[in-house]
């Protein structure tokens, strides 16, 4: 993947004004290559890099990063062939079962994720699923809500990049367990809104092994010039496709060997 950086500064600086104004303030834009069509991923991270910059000198702390885009099913419904990552601060978190307030999102989907909490520090390029789980401290189940705030929840890659990866909101839960005693390929998970099934898949769904989209994570981290720190909480990319929720809406995940993940969605 090429990390070019095509966009000037000022441009970066405005397009990251522009994301942060309908994240902050939860209104969709139009996706940013409608006016930018040369607009590369190197151009997409660099916004992103400047989103980051900015919470965290506003006192966000950030917890951890989040793979995208990584099974069948999500690029098949997003439309995008190559995954992405995205950063997560200790604002996105909720707790498990929480009520969880949708007038500060757009169009919120739920989607059914395996996290990772690392005990050493990774840094590509060639990280390994191998050497992904040797520096596992232990796997938990997660349900990331992200909201696209591009209208219709209509992208590209460049502009899905600068947007953090719809990163919105994340739920981690069930029961944590050590990855050695889990076969992290054959992990069922089912969704359920409102009592009914409404996804299911299993995690050979994110690139064949889930551990595979946290190597990948930290190769994309190591061509930006950064490493995967101990302590982060990593998400390796939704199993199934993402499901709408509004309020009213109550949304349980049942993981195979991992227990489950509730919350619910308020006005
Ligand atoms: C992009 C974010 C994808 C995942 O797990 O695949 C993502 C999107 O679908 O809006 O978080
Ligand atoms: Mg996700």
């Amino acid at each position: 993947m090429s990390m070019e950086i095509t966009l000037s500064r000022e441009d970066i600086v405005r397009l990251c004004e522009r994301v942060e104004g309908a994240q902050t303030r939860a209104y969709a834009i139009p996706k940013l290559t409608d006016e930018y069509p040369g607009m590369t991923i190197g151009d997409g991270y660099a916004v992103q890099l400047e989103l980051r910059r900015r919470f965290l000198a506003r006192g966000h702390k950030q917890v951890g990063w989040k793979a995208g885009l990584t099974s069948k099913a999500k690029m098949k419904q997003m439309g995008v062939d190559v995954p992405s990552i995205g950063f997560l601060t200790d604002r996105m978190a909720r707790p498990e079962n929480a009520a969880i307030s949708t007038a500060d999102l757009v169009h919120p989907r739920v989607e059914c994720e395996v996290a990772f909490v690392m005990k050493d520090e990774l840094k590509g390029p060639g990280c390994t699923a191998g050497a992904v789980l040797a520096a596992t401290d232990y796997v938990l189940p997660a349900v990331e809500i992200i909201d696209s705030r591009f209208s219709g929840f209509k992208f590209d890659l460049p502009s899905v990049v600068a947007d953090n990866g719809s990163s919105a909101r994340f739920v981690g839960g069930g029961r944590a367990r050590y990855a050695r005693d889990l076969d992290l390929r054959t992990l069922g998970v089912v969704l359920e809104k409102n009592g009914e099934i409404v996804a299911m898949g299993a995690s050979a769904a994110v690139l064949g092994h889930p551990a595979e989209a946290i190597a990948m994570l930290v190769n994309i981290l190591a061509e930006l010039g950064e490493s995967l720190p101990a302590g982060s909480f990593v998400m390796s990319g939704g199993i199934t496709e993402a499901i709408a929720v509004k309020p009213g809406d109550s949304v349980i995940a049942r993981f195979q060997e991992l227990g489950s993940v509730s919350m619910r969605f308020v006005e």
